[in-house]
């Protein structure tokens, strides 16, 4: 193996399980370093790493103060792999979970993709003794995952991974939010939003042996939550910009019309103003807050782009009047109402998110991963 590799193990209270993990973890891919991240945990984990022999050399300690969870482990972790320039990186938990015999296997696949994934959701993956419970828990919340953010990935929750370098910055491992199961989740989707080549290698999954569970129902409803608020989190931003835009629109109507000097225009003039105001106000909103991420983009064109699906949403507002009053001869003031207030400001709202997110303030998802650095904003650690 050319590349650098480093294998990053986050710990608290391992003592029982983290020198006989380096030794199989060093077995099983002798070409790669170990960095334990440790939460002063109050078993001794720290000191049994600094009595193993490879200590200072291919085995690294990363301590920190306290237990600040799982996923900022990691954070600390990535960075200083990063930092110390190893090409790829894998996690792996520390209670033997994670076989670590199956580590050559993910440093490899990543000689032709971005991330890979020690999967117990494909052929050839599994568990080995979790009771039914534990399995319908684990295949459920795979299945609420998979079908909210659809990352294409079949072992969502999975912790056994491998990453290139490149792919950590791509996806802004460093700026992730969540600190439990949610974290590995976290990793998987923004993968799959910046467009990056994942693929899954099969293991089988055991039951940790020694030492005690840190999985709480905390992390588990973290996990649920974000996971809502990642995949409607820019549907119901966009609404409510869209909410405030209209708010502005209305209230610059009536300030155009009413207020000295403005008085003087006509509606069709100050409306026309009013829709200027909102669509600064929707356009600033939507890319300050709604698109935040996508910040590579062309502004003239993407501006431009704006000010056109505008034009034609307000253009939808007349032809769906055009047909239902002239066409179909609904002409009731009722049914214009309809027509105007609820069919177009739905159908409007639908068309300007999907080109907006398509089109306006698309993600680079084309672009290869070394030319798409900080997809998502990467500041904590
Ligand atoms: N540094 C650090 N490591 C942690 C923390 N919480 C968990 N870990 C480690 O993260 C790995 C996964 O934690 P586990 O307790 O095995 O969690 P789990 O796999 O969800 O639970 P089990 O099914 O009981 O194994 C283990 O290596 C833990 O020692 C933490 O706050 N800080
Ligand atoms: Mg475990």
């Amino acid at each position: 193996m050319n590349a650098r590799c480093v294998v990053v193990v986050p710990t608290y209270d391992e003592a029982e399980n983290v020198a006989r993990l380096v030794d199989e973890i060093t077995a099983a891919a002798p070409y790669a370093d170990v960095l334990v991240v440790d939460d002063n945990s109050p078993d001794g984990t720290a000191d049994v790493v600094r009595s193993h022999p490879s200590y200072g050399k291919a085995l690294h300690l990363l301590e920190r103060p306290g237990k600040a969870g799982l996923g900022a482990a990691y954070r600390a972790g990535f960075a200083w792999a990063l930092e110390h320039g190893y090409d790829r990186i894998a996690q792996m938990d520390a209670d033997f979970s994670h076989p670590p015999a199956r580590l050559d296997a993910l440093f490899r696949t990543l000689d032709d993709a971005d991330v890979a994934v020690g999967s117990r959701y494909v052929p050839g993956g599994g568990v080995s003794n979790w009771d039914w419970r534990r399995r319908l828990l684990s295949w459920g919340g795979n299945l609420y995952v998979r079908l909210l953010l659809r990352t294409g990935v079949h072992d969502n929750t999975a912790g056994f991974k491998g990453f290139r370098r490149d792919a950590l910055e791509t996806i802004g491992a460093l700026g992730s939010e969540s600190n439990g199961y949610g974290f590995q989740i976290e990793n998987a989707w923004r993968a799959a939003q910046a467009g990056l080549r994942v693929r899954e290698v099969p293991i089988t999954f055991t039951d940790r042996v020694a030492g005690t569970s840190k999985m709480s129902g905390a992390i588990a409803r973290e996990a649920l939550v974000k996971v809502l608020l990642w995949r409607f989190g820019t549907v119901l931003t966009f609404l409510a910009v869209g909410g405030v835009g209209y708010v502005i629109d209305v209230a610059s109507f009536n300030f155009f019309r009413t207020l000295a000097p403005f008085n003087a225009y006509d509606p069709a003039v100050a409306r026309t103003l009013a829709v200027g105001v909102a669509m600064i106000v929707t356009y600033v909103g939507n890319r300050t807050f709604t698109w935040r991420g996508s910040s590579e983009a062309d502004r003239r064109r993407e501006i431009g782009l704006f000010v056109l699906f505008n034009v034609i949403g307000f253009g939808f507002s007349v032809v769906t009047l055009v047909i239902s009053h002239d066409l179909l001869g609904l002409t009731s003031r009722l049914a214009d109402n309809i027509s105007a207030n609820v069919i177009v400001l739905a159908l409007g709202t639908a068309f300007r998110y999907w080109t907006y997110k398509k089109y306006v303030f698309a993600t680079p998802k084309e672009r290869t991963p070394s030319s798409i650095h900080q997809v998502f904003p990467s500041s904590r650690v």
